[in-house]
């Protein structure tokens, strides 16, 4: 018997708001910006599936090489009923995790909170098909703002994949990782993948590659706005641009106004200069002495920490 459930702690009018806010709140700043979670409508979410197939872009296979790796581990050393992920996408490396979760027994709910109703649509319905007996609860939400709204019921374990706690900020991840603590039980359990620090030949490439996918993904978030708020972007009119911050060890995506450009969007007039950048994405590389201390000055005591055979991508086993 499988039961599948899609609830929302994001209605339209909540979702609206927030996009009309960020907008605001980006495009008149004096560095231009948009938070990254606007990418991913239908055709976001399917470009970043996209994304996680191409040559060079490591992160995906690296952090799937160190689940399947770990997976028995993971079930065997945490032992929980409830597994929650977030962030969760297609949730198709966690599949590894139910499956190891499946051969011990035990696990009850699976809970994966997207803020993409369309990545969760499809993938609730495909879980509850191929693992039946588990119950599937998937909820939309803003993992940066529901964290006290998640499930209770026995021992839980929180999963954070992909290294998607990049894209926020230092003091962004600071509070994300507190509410987290404070949102979780003492002997809770939380697993977490980080890109790590390398060589930027090898970075670049994975936000900047051959085939112009990462290029789209970038531009498809005017899409978005043209279509939710009325906007005039002409999105071709943008370059792409992945650029490596050595102090920050962070990769930035931005979008580069290539002729001087005016855009409508909500009541304002927004101008960009030939050569303009808007910021869209930080995605923050880690040291693994920096994410123990930053787990640490959150209340969590990082229990385990395993890399891929090449040492790109690192995922941290930590309980509060
Ligand atoms: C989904 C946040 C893990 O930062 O690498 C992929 C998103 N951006 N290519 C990342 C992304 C450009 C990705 N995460």
């Amino acid at each position: 018997m499988s039961a599948e459930l899609l609830e929302s702690y994001l209605d339209d009018q909540d979702i609206g708001r927030s996009l009309r806010r960020d907008v605001r709140v980006g495009l008149t700043a004096e560095a231009k910006w948009l938070p990254p979670k606007w990418f991913y409508d239908a055709r976001g979410s399917e470009l970043f599936d996209e994304i996680t197939r191409l040559p060079e872009y490591y992160p995906t296979r690296a952090e799937r090489a160190v689940l399947a790796g770990r997976a028995a581990e993971i079930a065997e050393l945490t032992g929980v009923k409830t597994l929650i992920e977030l962030g969760s996408g297609s949730s198709e490396k966690t599949r590894l995790l139910l499956d190891a979760f499946t051969r011990r027994g035990g696990l009850g709910t699976f809970v994966p909170l997207d803020v993409s109703v369309d990545a969760l649509r499809g993938s609730t319905a495909a879980l509850a098909t191929d693992y039946p007996g588990l119950r599937v609860r998937g909820i939309v939400g803003d993992f940066t703002r529901d964290l006290d709204r998640l499930p209770t019921g026995g021992r839980r374990l929180v999963v954070f994949l992909g290294g998607t706690i990049g894209n926020l900020l230092p003091a962004e991840r600071a509070e994300f990782l507190a509410r987290m603590r404070a949102a979780l039980e003492m002997g809770d359990w939380l697993l977490i993948g980080t890109d790590l620090v390398k060589d930027p030949a090898v970075i670049v490439p994975a936000y900047d590659d051959a085939a112009g996918v990462t290029a789209e993904f970038n531009r498809n978030v005017l899409r978005v706005l043209n279509r939710e708020l009325d906007a005039d972007f002409d999105p071709e009119a943008f370059a792409h641009v992945a650029l490596w911050d050595p102090d920050q060890e962070w990769i930035e995506m931005r979008l580069r106004a290539e002729r001087p450009m005016r855009v409508r969007v909500l009541d304002l007039d927004v101008t960009f200069a030939a050569g303009e950048d808007l910021r869209t994405e930080v995605s923050a590389k880690f040291r693994p002495e920096g994410i123990a201390a930053e787990l640490a000055a959150a209340g969590f005591h990082a229990e385990r920490f395993w890399t891929d055979p090449d040492g790109l991508f690192g995922v941290t086993l930590a309980r509060a």
